[in-house]
């Protein structure tokens, strides 16, 4: 009896079709901890045991879910935005073959979760006949899986040191697929500070400062996805063919209504982002031929100031070298991820004021040249004067992250915002008035009052 069931067994596996399995796996990273109000990017690796990342060598079919988690309970719920808050995560494999064309944030960059994914969920964006096709290849030059790495940005609103894993779901398969190549598009320039950029803030109703780059194609390509990463009085980045003289993609940056958790959770340690920026999916894809320049320009409202701004595009390319200049662009591009709520007031006015938490104390000391020192959980003097026209160094000492950014003033400015250990930064203020200066990776115990006065 136990033979013949064993012949039975066996005869159903053969009957089984050879098809394109794709599998469900939860990974999670080892736990990591977060300070309260403390926004520190911490880097872990995801082993390719299959817990962190995949065991197999095989194709990275898509990412439905990116969670923060308290709990390996596979039903355990994501934490709430209300009092975790992701900054980001950004998946890297380590030494992947056949990366593609990479970006600026090179060939091993996978996939990664904004402030503008407010569940992590990204279903809409891997849909099914997508994954039947393609996938990102997941094996080393040695033929095995490579170990990926993390990096999470959070914003911990709890009033202790919370635990966190991130869990992670993703679509994979050790079948065969056609390679898939993520793609960031912004400029590189910026990647030496995180890819942020400063938007000065200072002008007219309704002026704009637009952050603009371009790159072109190594090969013949068509774009199946693309999403704007975009924030910091963002309203739309767009995605243009030079060559072709056509705009690709126009994504918007969608804000909050005022009742939004990005609008009333308190304290408020930054400027709250977009709830979601435009993403696109088109299984034809928009094509784009070798040599092709395209060009990104990311719109910013410059009537206040946005520090750590940032506007670069995500794509996913499929390889086909079989297209011709200018080819016609697709019938089926559509939006995925549009909020069914959001703020639709026009124009939209970005004057949320990000108040400087800790409040400065001492006697007011005139700059005179020299390094201000930071050290860790201070800046010393808490009170600055200076001239218009005048370099003001900062330097970082100690041994935590620190940066030194315009909470609220008359113009923004910001060293690296992920924060520094040692070295300095410089900030000339061409326009008088108070800067109030805080620290983003210790919002609610750093601050120093830079006032700027004229030439006399
Ligand atoms: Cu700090």
């Amino acid at each position: 009896m136990k033979l013949l069931l064993g012949v039975v067994a066996a005869l159903l596996v053969f009957a089984a079709p050879a098809r394109a399995e794709e599998q469900l796996l939860t990974l999670y990273s080892p736990p990591i901890d977060s300070e309260p109000y403390v926004h520190k990017s911490t880097t872990v690796v995801l082993k390719a045991d299959g817990v962190g990342a995949p065991k197999e060598p095989g194709y990275v079919l898509g990412f439905q879910e990116q969670a923060l988690v308290d709990s390996k309970d596979p039903d355990a719920k994501p934490l709430p935005v209300s009092k975790m808050m992701v900054h980001h995560f950004l998946y890297y494999t380590r030494g992947r073959v056949d990366p593609g064309p990479g970006g600026c944030l090179g060939g091993d960059f996978l996939s990664g979760r904004g402030e503008e994914h407010p569940n992590g969920r990204f279903d809409a964006a891997w849909p099914p006949e997508q994954r039947a096709l393609y996938g990102v290849h997941n094996v080393t030059a040695a033929g095995t899986a490579p170990e990926w790495t993390l990096t999470a940005m959070v914003m911990n609103h709890y009033k202790q040191t919370k635990r966190f894993y991130v869990r992670t779901r993703i679509w994979y398969t050790t079948e065969p697929r056609t390679p898939l190549y993520p793609v960031s598009i912004g400029d590189c320039r910026h990647l030496g500070n995180g890819m942020s950029y400063d938007v000065p803030g200072g002008g007219k109703p309704g002026s704009e400062f637009v952050d603009r780059s371009r790159w072109t194609a190594p090969f013949g390509a068509r774009i199946i996805g693309g999403a704007s990463h975009h924030h910091g009085g963002a309203t739309h980045q767009t995605l243009s063919s030079v060559t072709c003289g056509r705009t690709l993609m126009d994504a918007k940056a969608y804000y909050g209504t005022p009742d939004n958790i990005y609008n009333t959770i308190r304290p408020i340690l930054h400027e709250p982002g977009p709830i979601a920026n435009g993403t696109f999916h088109s299984d034809q894809g928009i094509p784009i031929a070798a040599g092709e320049t395209l060009e990104r320009a990311a719109y910013h409202s410059n009537v206040n100031l946005h520090v750590a701004a940032m506007g670069f595009w995500v794509l996913q390319l499929v390889r086909d070298d079989s297209l011709t200049a200018c080819a016609p662009m697709p019938t089926d591009l559509r939006e995925v991820f549009k909020p069914a709520k959001y703020d639709q007031t026009a124009p939209f006015v970005y004057d949320r004021v990000v108040p400087q938490l800790a409040k400065p104390t001492g006697s007011w000391k005139t700059y005179s040249g020299g390094e201000v020192p930071i050290g860790d959980r201070w800046f010393k003097p808490q009170r600055l004067t200076s001239k218009v026209g005048q370099r003001v160094t900062w330097n970082f000492g100690g041994a935590e992250p620190h940066s030194v950014t315009v909470a609220n003033g008359p113009r923004g400015f910001s060293s690296n915002y992920l924060g520094q250990f040692g070295g300095t930064y410089s900030f000339t203020p061409t326009v008088p008035g108070t800067y109030r200066l805080t620290c983003l990776i210790h919002p609610t115990t750093m601050s120093e009052t830079l006032k700027v006065v004229k030439r006399s």
